[in-house]
């Protein structure tokens, strides 16, 4: 089935399309009187720690243990401790372990901290579920700056690392010598995070110690980090990897739909609400369209994408008055990706974040309908494209179905 412009009335497609191109000119109607219905206050920047999705796999969970079983597990602030060692043909003169009696330990990231602490706006996202599982406000200490405590290393290709796991399965990941040691200007480096959201770093978000990886999705992010190994091997040892995923895949920009009502009435404006990351490539600006329900099945390569009328969300905007977007002691000038002078973000939404978008439909006339959203990013692609394979980052787009009743 083509379906151009003409048959599009005829079926009634042309109703919505009409609808949601009133959105566009809202604010011209809205001169006329009183808006009615003004911007919603935006989703907070930041989710509650204990909010967050949690998909870590360690058994049993540290966060069911006791505080002597954590002790002994050294989870708690107090015991906690990592060891950096070598391997194969890596040279580290002064390898740091709990058998040399030379851990690092909590108090030895503090001390770092105090040189130099790093804080990343970043939002979670599983390589495998849409909708990323929380963002938080992350602070630490560079990898690389930890690495340094173990001299001068030498013929080092990639780090290795992981975490408690009790009787659970290995689950590790890796990151490589050049991701560590150097980044590109404007881009987060990976870093131990001992901090979220200006609190010590809860157990069940991955504390007292966790690697984030700015850029990465959730398997880079290893969660109760207490081993690191710098090696001379070049492989890729993710256990993700083994799971068909692109194990050096970068957060895709992507767009992610809010549930809507399952019925709507025909006078009401239907807010559409949403959240979108902005991955790699950047973010241009999000959209969504509307069509009727009942075509068929919207396969890929289904002519109806051709004509598709897309109409353009609304991104939530910065803060204005970042002091209540962030946890008390954290100012915006020391948050990465902030201009120092002025305190506010020299782009946005910031890399590997995540932000909320909305858009009000109005005028649908009765009818059952399906709704889409999707990202376009600075390179002008639209979602999921350039590359929509799903095993370097979950990028479908989402589809919500609603129906539009009469009173
Ligand atoms: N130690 C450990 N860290 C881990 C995992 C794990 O199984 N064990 N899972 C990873 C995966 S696949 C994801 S998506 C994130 C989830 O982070 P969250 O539980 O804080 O939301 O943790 C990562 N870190
Ligand atoms: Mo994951």
């Amino acid at each position: 089935m083509t379906l151009n412009r003409r048959t599009a009335l005829k079926t009634g497609v042309g109703v919505a399309i009409g609808a949601l191109s009133a959105v566009k000119t809202r604010s011209v109607s809205a001169q006329a009187g009183p808006n009615p219905d003004p911007p919603a206050p935006a989703r907070p920047l930041l989710t509650n720690a204990k909010d967050f999705r949690d998909v870590s796999r360690a058994k049993p969970h540290p966060s069911t243990l006791s505080e002597a079983q954590l002790a002994e597990a050294k989870l708690t602030p107090e015991t906690w401790q990592l060891d950096i060692a070598g391997e194969a043909k890596a040279i580290v003169p002064e390898a740091r372990t709990a058998a040399a009696g030379t851990p690092i330990t909590l108090d030895t990231l503090h001390e770092l901290a105090k040189k130099k602490t790093v804080r990343v706006l970043k939002g979670m996202q599983c390589l495998n579920i849409s909708q990323p599982l929380g963002q938080g406000l992350w602070e630490g200490v560079l990898l690389r700056d930890v690495l340094a405590l173990t001299g001068k290393f030498a013929d080092i290709r990639r780090i290795y690392y992981w975490g408690h796991r009790g009787t659970g399965p290995m689950f590790r990941s890796s990151l490589s010598y050049t991701q560590v040691m150097e980044s590109p200007p404007g881009e987060p480096p990976p870093f131990l995070a001992f901090r979220l959201n200006g609190e010590p770093l809860p157990l069940q978000r991955g504390g007292p110690v966790r690697m984030v990886v700015p850029w990465a999705y959730g398997f880079k992010n290893i969660k109760w980090l207490q081993n690191i190994v710098l090696t001379s091997d070049y492989q890729i040892n993710d256990t993700y990897a083994e799971q068909n995923n692109d194990p050096e895949s970068r957060m895709k920009t992507a767009a992610y739909l809010d549930n809507v009502p399952e019925k709507v009435k025909a006078e009401q404006p239907l807010r559409i609400t949403g959240n979108v990351m902005c991955g790699l490539s950047g973010l241009e600006r999000v959209e969504c369209w509307i069509r009727p329900a009942g075509m068929g099945n919207l396969r890929d390569d289904d002519p109806a994408w051709q004509s598709a009328e897309w109409t353009s969300a609304t991104l939530d905007a910065a803060p204005t008055n970042w002091a209540n977007s962030l946890p008390e002691d954290v100012r915006a000038a020391d948050v990465f990706g902030f201009d120092p002078q002025n305190g506010k973000p020299k782009s946005w939404p910031l890399s590997y974040s995540v932000v909320g978008w909305s858009l009000t439909a109005k005028n649908l006339a009765p009818g059952k309908y399906e709704l889409r959203a999707r990202s376009v990013d600075l390179n002008g692609f639209a979602q999921p494209e350039p590359r929509p394979y799903q095993k370097s980052g979950r990028n479908v787009l989402d589809v919500r179905r609603f129906e539009v009743v009469a009173e």
